[in-house]
């Protein structure tokens, strides 16, 4: 363990036998903020036990970046867990499989196809505003009325990666839309919780709130996979491959045909289905919420709000709408979305690394095998680095003119880092741009009245989620008048 490194090991909670440091941690429903507040008494990096688990919690950026860059691949495996398991057959997906020549090939098919449909094409910005202008349609029809927003902002960005996935978008009220609703919150509420059962695995033969629950979820979901993945083989021709499902039939078939990727590799149906559930699943939940979260400070700061709209109406005016290319011209929305993204960490525990050989971070020697948590709300909120880090204030990423976006601190990694980074940067940032500048060029978001701001507490999970609230959409005079 360690050897030949002569390091001694990061300092330990003090473990019981068989239950391990589960009672210092119980009672904290927010797991990210108990591992934080926990650094004033061991340090910035210590270690802990789930069970039998060695688990190493980093909350610095300088250790975060020696783990996701510098020794990337010493530490780009995943642990296994029960819930995760069911989630992806077993780890045939891409985020929650260990690393491997299969994990590999998976990530680079779907980087390829989506820089092919997406990021680099037309198609998906084009995509990305229609679906904006439904999004403003609906808003101008609840005017004035206290509005629930995150199931609208939800069909919107869902509609986006379903074009993308399966060629396929949902209609208001569709009802395999609101089926999708329900297991992905019901997934998201249980999945890679640290339950008991992933502390326990033996205690999954017991009948489990949780557990039932996700299964319950995971049955849905496959089924909607199942058929859209039987509906895409039956209509694929090899040669007009339409979204990622296609790419995806296409590659394993000049696989079959020609050229095996390895020996002993084999991309099964599962490993399909479970690559579109990852791309899917993180497509939807990820910037949905993070878009909720934007909406909700910009109710919190109207000034912020308001400065967005000058920057806007001054750049862009009423008379046209916003475009990717509108992107530098509009530093000050850009530097909101930052904030966004550094307040509130969509993934505040990123997913769990795994080492895969004896190591080190920094002067403590880790061992193989051992679970690394990178706490990226101590990095975020690193008092250290950040001007009152609980503030928000998109002012901290701009220049001194205020043109241009820049981090001012090197602890800033919303999307991890190095070979395990977020697949879908590009493409959240796309939406994120386009559907605040759509919506906030014709509207202004208010509390409703008489109501009080709703609350900034995350709710701990596999994604930070936002609490649920009501918001006014008021159009713009301004826009009213210009058509
Ligand atoms: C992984 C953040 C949107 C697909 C991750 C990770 C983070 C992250 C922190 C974990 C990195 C690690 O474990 O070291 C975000 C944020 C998003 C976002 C903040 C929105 C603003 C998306 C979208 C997609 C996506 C839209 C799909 C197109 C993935 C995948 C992984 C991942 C597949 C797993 C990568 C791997 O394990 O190799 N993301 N993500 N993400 N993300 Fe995202
Ligand atoms: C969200 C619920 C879906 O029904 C299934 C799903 C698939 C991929 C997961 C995603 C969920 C949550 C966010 C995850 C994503 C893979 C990468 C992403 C964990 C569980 C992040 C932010 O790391």
């Amino acid at each position: 363990l360690g050897m030949g490194t002569g390091l001694g090991r990061p300092r330990s909670l003090p473990a019981l036998p068989l239950v391990g440091s589960l009672l210092q941690l119980a009672g904290h429903p927010q797991l990210h903020l108990r591992l934080w507040r926990l650094q004033s008494r061991y340090g910035s990096l210590y270690a802990l036990w789930m069970g039998s688990h060695y688990v190493v919690v980093v909350n610095s950026y300088r250790h975060a970046r020696e783990v996701l860059l510098k020794k990337g691949k010493a530490f780009a495996g995943r642990p296994r867990t029960v819930t995760t398991d069911l989630l992806s057959r077993g780890g045939k997906d891409i985020a929650f499989a260990s690393y491997g020549p299969l994990w590999k090939f998976q990530r680079k098919l779907v980087h390829t196809a989506l820089s092919m449909f997406g990021e680099g094409s037309l198609t998906l910005e084009r995509i990305i505003c229609r679906e904006a202008a439904s999004l403003c349609e609906t808003l101008s029809t609840a005017q004035d009325m206290a509005l629930d927003m995150a199931p609208e902002l939800t069909r919107a960005v869902t509609n986006v990666v379903c074009s993308l996935c399966f060629n396929s978008s949902y209609r208001r009220g569709d009802p395999e839309f609101e089926a999708m609703l329900e297991y992905s919150q019901g997934i998201v509420d249980t999945v890679a919780k640290e339950s008991l059962v992933d502390i326990f695995p033996w205690l999954q033969i017991f009948p489990n709130k949780d557990l039932a629950l996700l299964k319950r979820c995971l049955k849905v979901r496959d089924q909607l996979l199942q058929q859209k993945f039987t509906e895409h083989k039956e209509a694929f021709c090899g040669d007009a491959v339409r979204d990622l499902m296609d790419a995806l039939l296409q590659v394993r078939l000049s696989a079959e045909n020609n050229s095996p990727l390895a020996p002993g590799l084999e991309l099964t149906d599962d490993h399909l289905l479970m690559t579109v559930g990852d791309i899917f699943g993180a497509g939807v939940e990820t910037t949905t919420t993070v878009l909720k979260w934007a909406v909700l400070y910009l109710l919190h700061h109207p000034e912020v709000q308001r400065k967005i709209q000058e920057e806007m109406d001054e750049k862009i005016g009423l008379a046209r709408h916003p475009h990717l290319s509108d992107r530098p011209l509009l530093p000050y929305l850009e530097a909101t979305i930052s904030e966004v993204l550094r307040i509130r960490p969509v993934s505040p525990l990123l997913i769990p690394h795994v080492s895969l050989a004896d190591t080190s971070i920094g002067e403590y020697s880790i061992p193989k095998g051992a679970r690394v948590v990178i706490n990226l709300w101590s990095v975020h909120h690193d008092e250290k680095e950040w001007d009152k880090p609980e503030e928000f204030n998109p002012g901290r990423f701009l220049d001194k003119q205020g043109q241009h976006i820049h981090s001012p601190s090197p602890s800033y990694l919303p999307f991890g880092a190095g070979i395990r980074v977020c697949l879908g940067e590009v493409l959240a940032k796309m939406e994120l741009f386009l559907f605040l500048a759509w919506v906030l060029q014709r509207f202004t978001l208010e509390c409703p009245q008489d109501q009080p701001l709703p609350s900034l507490e995350g709710k701990f999970g596999v994604v930070l989620q936002v609490q649920k609230f009501r918001v006014k959409a008021r159009l713009r005079d301004a826009w009213r008048a210009a058509s």
